[in-house]
């Protein structure tokens, strides 16, 4: 602690080290300024080697955030109809009581009964211990319902792991000294920022750089090259590109023969795809995807490491699973694993040894199953009855660390659940989201400057831990505590509900080095620069698996292939206009939309349109449209742009349904089907037409 004498009376200043808590591949390491018990800057950890000192704009703006007017401080009851957002303030202990006594009744009906109350979070914070520590030992205590967290990642998570076998690649620091990137459906400078910081060196040292996304994106804009091609067909790319490789023998044999699986059958596929049959599909030149192959292929034989950065922008699509199964086949082929700055990386998070059953104590569940409940399709769940098959009617919603009413798809069916007048809803939360309009108790959470956490990365390799660094504000509690209120309110008696925040956060990575997280808020995991050199990849053939028997064995395809859109634009579709809908830089889904900094920057919610699809329909810029499906419908501003390629339109960023000019926001129109692999969602994966709004 420093102690400034300013003026006339000593002001105390000091730091506190954190982590950012947001759903970001780069987990920054946090510095937080407080004078006086007040937070009044946030800076990026200048000795943590991935932050470098340097936060995102949004995260710069944390103490407006935190302070900001409108959080929420004190437990709300409603008091209105639901979804009118009219609360009334009432003590902690009368909301607990009656939360505890309502759940209590549910899962008193019967040994399964507790099935009807299902937990809905995500990842409002990647805290571990705010995340799911007590909460989860809660509702395996009661026998809530399961929940399936696929709603970001889990096509591509299923792919990756079916091929390479976990989450894991290539270490991101390593992507400087790459000699190609491939950047591959991610938006870096919005959403991978301190990766874009590699990438960035890497190009100053001579690095080729090629984005790959429908969207001519601020990144597409810094890249030698952009393949604009149409939203879901990257497999074709992708398959192409290997035939390309097989027809010019740019393969590195020896790693084929040594270190995969399946190569006899995936050359077989990959014949199969001319560029010519690939450019059809993917809407781009042929020369381009010659011209990639010639890339990739010479980074073999120059003995240059080509790496990609996959991220998650591709596989929100019906086949998103096998597009990074078969992407995450190419550096094989070429042997870029050999070296460091050669490979992959789609999540590095299956690289931490966590101890997650500690955390969460399934034991706790006592030889009980509950169902799983997909995240996805919270819409039509809201609206089952009980029935054989899917069980006992959802009867209570406990929502933490996340927004379904805004983030979830084809939201007007999921607006149409919240609104049930027979269902209890409970929502943790700073503010009062969409989500939030619809709960029967709104619960005041406290913000990451105001509570303990660990953390892993899905972007590096460093844990870090996060101290609080300022006072709860109002009577806003943390995740944790609010659970272990609960459950005393409840009556759970086991021991590990008394476990506090610091207790959580040393159980959960047993050898991680505690006091060097205490010292320098981080730590690095050892781990070999070229993990997969020698293959000993994670799979269960320990090879990396171009043809997976697993896959095969359910009935599957067990080699990558493309697997159309399930709403793919044609002459026969119902709607012209394939419609992705990416996060917005300055928000993070649908954090930080209420905060006012940022809107403005953000301005309003926007459709980016080509030229000839918007001159096609008499619109242009500025003007108010109309965006609809068999779903819905959505009214945002237009906007004539360069980034949005013809046929495809780009509905930016999860804004909150209230701040819409209809009330909705662009998941009123995308679907709950899921991907080939993972039960994920296809919320890029939508058709749509555009007019002008009347
Ligand atoms: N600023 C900001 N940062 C964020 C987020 C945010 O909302 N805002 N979200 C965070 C979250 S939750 C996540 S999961 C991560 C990763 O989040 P991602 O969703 O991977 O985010 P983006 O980097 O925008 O990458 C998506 C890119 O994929 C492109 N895309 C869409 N469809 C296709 C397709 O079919 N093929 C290809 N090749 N590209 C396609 C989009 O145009 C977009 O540029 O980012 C995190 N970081
Ligand atoms: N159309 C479309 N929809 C999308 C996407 C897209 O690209 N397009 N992206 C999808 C993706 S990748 C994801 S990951 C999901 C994200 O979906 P969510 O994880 O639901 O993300 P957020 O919208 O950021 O909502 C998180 C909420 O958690 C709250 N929160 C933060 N910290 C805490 C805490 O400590 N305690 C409590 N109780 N609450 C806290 C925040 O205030 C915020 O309201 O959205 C998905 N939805
Ligand atoms: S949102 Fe991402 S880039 Fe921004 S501070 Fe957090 S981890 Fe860093
Ligand atoms: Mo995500």
């Amino acid at each position: 602690m420093t102690t400034y004498l300013l003026a006339d009376r000593p002001i105390q200043t000091q730091q506190t080290l954190g982590a950012c808590p947001h759903d970001c591949p780069d987990t920054c390491s946090l510095l937080t300024t407080v004078q006086d018990g007040v937070a009044i800057k946030v800076h990026g950890n200048p000795g943590h080697p991935h932050t470098n000192g340097v936060l995102c704009t949004k995260v710069s703006r944390y103490p407006e955030r935190t302070y900001h007017a409108e959080r929420i401080l004190h437990p709300l009851k409603r008091t209105g109809p639901k979804g009118s957002g009219q609360f009334e303030r009432v003590s902690w202990e009368s909301a607990l009581a009656d939360i505890a006594s309502r759940l209590t009744t549910i899962a008193a009906r019967g040994p399964d009964a507790a099935q009807a109350i299902l937990p809905y979070s995500y990842a409002g914070t990647m805290g571990l211990v705010q995340g799911d520590s007590m909460a989860a030992r809660f509702f395996h205590q009661l026998g809530a319902s399961f929940l399936d967290r696929t709603i970001c990642s889990a096509a591509g998570g299923e792919g990756l792991t079916r091929t390479l076998g976990g989450k894991v690649g290539m270490k991101v620091e390593f992507f400087a000294q790459s000699r190609l990137i491939l950047i591959w459906g991610s938006n870096s400078i919005g959403s991978n920022l301190h990766f874009w910081r590699y990438a960035q060196e890497a190009k100053r040292l001579g690095a080729k750089l090629i984005c790959i996304d429908p969207r001519k994106t601020e990144t597409a804009d810094k890249c030698h090259e952009h393949i604009a091609l149409l939203p879901g067909t990257d497999a074709a790319l992708a398959l192409a590109l290997m035939r390309e490789l097989i027809v010019h023998d740019w393969l590195d044999h020896d790693y084929i023969a040594r270190h995969t699986l399946g190569w006899e059958l995936l050359r077989e596929r990959a014949m199969e795809w001319s560029v010519q049959r690939a450019a059809e599909i993917c809407g781009v030149a042929r020369e381009q995807i010659e011209s990639l192959a010639r890339d990739y292929g010479r980074c073999l034989i120059e003995q240059q490491p080509a790496a990609i950065r996959l991220n998650y922008g591709m596989q929100r699509v019906h086949g998103g699973g096998n597009a990074t199964r078969a992407i995450a086949c190419l550096p094989a082929l070429i042997g870029a694993w050999r070296q460091p700055s050669g490979g992959l990386l789609f999540s590095s998070s299956g690289s931490f040894p966590m101890d997650r059953a500690a955390l969460q104590r399934p034991d706790l569940l006592a030889g009980r199953t509950p169902r799983t409940l997909n995240m996805v399709s919270i819409g039509d769940d809201l609206l089952r009855d009980s029935s054989t098959g899917f069980g006992p009617k959802i009867e209570a919603l406990i929502v933490y660390n996340s927004n379904p009413v805004a983030v979830a798809p084809d939201s007007g069916k999921v607006v149409q659940g919240f609104a049930r007048e027979d269902l209890f809803t409970v929502v943790l939360e700073h503010f009062q989201t969409d989500s939030a309009d619809y709960a029967d108790y709104i619960l005041p959470a406290t913000t990451q400057l105001e509570h303990a956490d660990i953390h892993l990365s899905y972007g590096h390799t460093d844990v870090l831990l996060n101290r609080a660094a300022i006072e709860p504000l109002g009577e806003a509690k943390a995740n944790t505590q609010i659970f272990r209120e609960l459950a005393a309110c409840m009556g759970f008696d086991d021991v590990c509900f008394a476990d506090d925040d610091e207790t959580l956060c040393r159980a959960a990575f047993p050898s991680a080095d505690y006091a060097q997280l205490l010292n320098q808020g981080f730590t690095t995991l050892p781990m070999a620069d070229a993990p997969f050199a020698k293959g000993n990849f994670p799979t269960p053939s320990g090879k990396c698996e171009f043809y997976s028997a697993s896959l095969a064995a359910q009935g599957l395809d067990g080699l990558p292939d493309h697997v159309p859109n399930y709403e793919s634009p044609g002459a026969a579709a119902p709607y012209p206009l394939a419609m992705i809908s990416p996060p917005a830089r300055n928000f993070l889904n649908s954090t930080f939309v209420n905060v006012t900094s940022l809107r403005d920057i953000e301005g309003e919610p926007l459709l980016e349109i080509s030229e000839a699809d918007a001159a096609a329909r008499g619109i242009w810029s500025g003007a108010v449209v109309r965006v609809f499906n068999d779903r819905g419908s959505y009214l945002c501003k237009a906007k004539l742009s360069a980034r949005a390629r013809p046929g495809v339109v780009n509905g930016l960023g999860v804004w909150w349904r209230k701040m819409g000019l209809n009330g909705t926001n662009v998941n009123q129109l995308t679907s709950q089907k899921l991907t080939d692999l993972g039960r994920g969602p296809t919320f890029y994966d939508c058709l749509v037409e555009v007019e002008l709004s009347t």
